[in-house]
């Protein structure tokens, strides 16, 4: 928990006041993008191929050599991203395998170095800024590609039977403090030459043996830095500094069901989802989630009281393929006609009580209450059992059409709205309840 009642230590001195007020955009846009794009596009069979395939360096040298993104146009990214309704959006600047979008001082491990011959972040933020939508960035701690990067259980050259003394032997040439220096530099890079960014996500810790925590990291120092480059940035939490009420902003469940979103109601959190299972783009996945499930993930995050960020994992030319595209678009077809019931609205206050087959969220300076029918009521018939006191009036949202209420079936306790019998053209419709 990061309430500042059970969490001893403190690394600054921030007033909870404050905390909430840097925090308000976050906390209000509640949808976002993540893209997790590197050379593990061009196997396009996991970003993590590199480990779990334990190539070596030598071997993963060819997608640095061929990168060569031809029709990257963040531009076209920015736009998709806006029409689905999301207003933030966080790029991989470096994952795992340790290759950088940016043009680094520090490594000639870099896009600028590719046949891409770009700095891509640098275009990144300038398109998605132009939109409108706020800049993140994804930092990878774990770096797979640097020398001095001490060998772990999840490093591509990890030793096949594992020992003390075989990673002694691997990590004899290897020293993890001029990695640390590096990697305290890279973000201060990063953080220093693009301008104001909103959203920092780096990740991430994994203690335990032949693992990696806040030590190796030097994340107390880290998060100083970060704080004293960028006052107002929101940080995750994977920096592995639980015992302080301030080492993170908020929690990051990931690849949750939304049957088990609903445990982190009263924490901050954002939920990070993938549309297929793998972040980096996956050439080959078939199990690609429905609309309907990509939509429940919204709704329920939101429900709980949380964020989403949906991922999406370009191709190695530059693109959202048209599994993501198509998937994009019918989230902006639902995000245009329904966004009042995402954006500012958290979970229901404990008077307003569950709606069967259906699940709320709240907006509590509209005083407006979101029904979102996952099953449409047989008949037309809906009832709101103990909401006939609470509300003022009913419409859909999408149209503003009246649903009127049904004198008949409803009492003094239970409301009963009449909706047309049959379900409008929307995986998922909301009711909009304007609340006394
Ligand atoms: C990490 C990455 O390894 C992965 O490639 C992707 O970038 C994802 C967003 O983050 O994966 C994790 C990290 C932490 C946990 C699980 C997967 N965790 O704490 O449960």
């Amino acid at each position: 928990s990061l309430s500042p009642l059970f969490a001893q230590k403190s690394i600054g001195n921030e007033s909870p006041e404050a905390k909430v007020k840097r925090m308000q955009w976050w906390t209000n846009d509640c949808f976002g993008m993540f893209i997790h794009w590197g050379l593990y596009a061009m196997p396009a069979r996991h970003e993590w191929v590199k480990s779990r395939e334990r190539i070596t360096t030598e071997d993963y040298q060819k997608y640095f050599d061929h990168f060569n993104p031809d029709l990257f146009e963040p531009k076209i990214w920015a736009k998709k991203a806006k029409a689905a309704g999301m207003k933030y959006a966080v790029l991989t600047t470096k994952h795992h395998e340790g290759f950088t979008l940016f043009d680094s001082k520090l490594t000639d491990y870099k896009a600028t170095n590719t046949p891409a011959k770009r700095d891509l972040v640098k275009e990144f933020v300038d398109a998605f800024r132009a939109e409108g939508i706020k800049v993140g960035f994804y930092y990878s701690l774990i770096d797979w590609h640097h020398p001095q990067y001490t060998v772990d259980r999840i490093h591509p050259q990890r030793p096949i039977k594992e020992s003390d003394s075989a990673y002694a032997s691997l990590n004899k040439s290897r020293d993890m403090a001029t990695y640390r220096k590096y990697l305290y530099d890279q973000v201060t890079e990063i953080l220093t030459k693009y301008g104001k960014i909103d959203l920092l996500w780096l990740d991430y810790s994994f203690t335990g043996k032949y693992g990696k925590g806040k030590d190796d990291w030097g994340s107390i120092e880290l998060l100083k830095q970060i704080r004293k480059l960028q006052p107002n940035i929101i940080v995750n939490n994977r920096l592995d500094l639980k015992e302080y009420a301030d080492g993170a902003d908020f929690e990051t469940p990931e690849q949750v069901k939304p049957a088990e979103l609903e445990k982190f109601k009263g924490k901050v959190w954002e939920t990070c989802q993938t549309f297929s299972g793998s972040w980096g783009y996956h050439r080959d996945e078939n199990t690609w989630k429905s609309n309907r499930t990509l939509l429940d993930l919204l709704i329920t995050s939101v429900g709980n009281g949380g964020n989403l960020l949906l991922n999406v994992g370009p191709t190695a030319r530059g693109e959202f393929d048209i599994r993501a595209n198509t998937a994009l678009d019918s989230l902006g077809i639902w995000m245009h006609a329904n966004s009042k019931s995402i954006y500012n609205c958290t979970y229901a206050p404990q008077e307003y009580p569950r709606v069967d087959g259906a699940k709320t969220t709240y907006n509590k300076a509209a005083k407006k209450l979101y029904v979102h029918l996952f099953e449409y009521p047989k008949d037309g018939s809906l009832s709101l059992k103990g909401y006939n006191k609470l509300v003022k009036y009913a419409q859909f949202l999408h149209d503003g059409s009246e649903l009127q209420t049904d004198k008949e079936k409803s009492n003094a306790d239970d409301l009963v709205l009449k909706l047309p019998a049959r379900k409008p053209n929307f995986e998922i419709p909301v009711v909009e309840l304007s609340l006394k």
